[in-house]
């Protein structure tokens, strides 16, 4: 099932953010929803995201949990609108093993599970009947509890043991096509977070291509602003695209953007220099086969 992703390796790939919450919506209405959901995927497509992220519930630091059967009322139509009209990957972006069935039986291709398949424990048996590629995401914590403090004696030296954990199990549970992310923003500081840029190459020992989501986070609007007064969200844009750029030239081969068009424009520059001299053709990911 890696033909889902048949550039990767070859260039950066950019996973486009199509948030179905109540929240990205000006309005409560169904029909409402569904529809400027499908036409935000027209824009990301258009823009020329390689994945769409579809996403029902928010983890943002706080935020509360949403019961299962919301979630599927939120993203199941919109994934089988976005499947009808287009053949582009789709992730659903979840932790709750029946949402993850019921997204790929309805057309998506991808799990992205931020708790790296440990909050449900049904999750890595629909993930593996599916044969299809996880994202396997560090968190320190919970959505709700994360950013309360977090600790750590290295911050990426503990990613790496606990993702080299995660890769084990899935593995162990015949899952061959694994991508894993650091996790930015949870349970990280500023601090936290800068380091894990700095450093994001030493990942790259666990064999399995990276993912990166910086995309708008609270860190961007601290660095660029002040921790008591960050940049507001629409003036975040630069040091996300510069956030993005450092963790592609340290190893990233995923960008998980809110921006597409924007991050494209960067990428255009960043993969000429990174993926120069490189073969054109027949590169590409191999998945280790153990
Ligand atoms: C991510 C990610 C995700 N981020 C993957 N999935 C979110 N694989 C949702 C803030 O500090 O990085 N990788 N799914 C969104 N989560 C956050 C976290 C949003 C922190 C905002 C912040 O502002």
């Amino acid at each position: 099932m890696t033909d889902v992703l048949s550039d990767l390796g070859r260039r950066t790939l950019v996973m486009g953010i199509l948030n179905v919450t109540p929240d990205s919506f000006s309005d409560g209405g169904r029909f409402f929803s569904l529809e400027s959901a499908v036409a935000h995927a027209r824009q990301l497509i258009r823009e020329g995201a390689d994945i769409i992220d579809v996403g029902g519930e928010s983890t943002r630091p706080g935020a509360e949990p949403v019961p299962a059967e919301e979630e599927l009322r939120r993203v199941l139509p919109v994934i089988r609108a976005i499947r009808k009209e287009f053949s582009v990957p789709i992730s659903i972006d979840t932790y709750k093993a029946i949402v993850a069935e019921a997204a790929l039986a309805a057309g998506a291709n991808i799990v992205n599970d931020i708790s790296a398949l440990r909050f449900d424990p049904q999750m890595v048996e629909v993930v593996a009947h599916a044969r299809v590629p996880v994202v396997l995401m560090h968190m320190l914590g919970t959505p709700q509890t994360m950013q309360q403090n977090p600790v750590y004696t290295d911050v990426v030296r503990e990613i790496k043991e606990f993702l080299g954990e995660r890769i084990a199990f899935a593995r162990a549970h015949g899952i061959r096509e694994i991508i894993i992310d650091p996790g930015i923003g949870f349970g990280k500081t500023v601090a936290h977070n800068v380091e894990i840029l700095r450093r994001l190459s030493e990942l790259k020992d666990l064999g399995c291509p990276i993912l990166i989501g910086t995309s708008r986070k609270s860190f961007i609007g601290k660095l660029g602003g002040t921790e008591e007064n960050p940049l507001p969200i629409s003036e975040r844009l630069e040091g996300t695209i510069a956030s993005n750029v450092i963790a592609v030239l340290h190893g990233a081969q995923i960008v998980r953007v809110h921006d597409v068009a924007a991050m494209k424009r960067a990428l255009a520059i960043v993969d000429a220099v990174c993926y120069a001299g490189r073969e054109p053709k027949g590169g590409g990911i191999s998945w280790r086969s153990t």
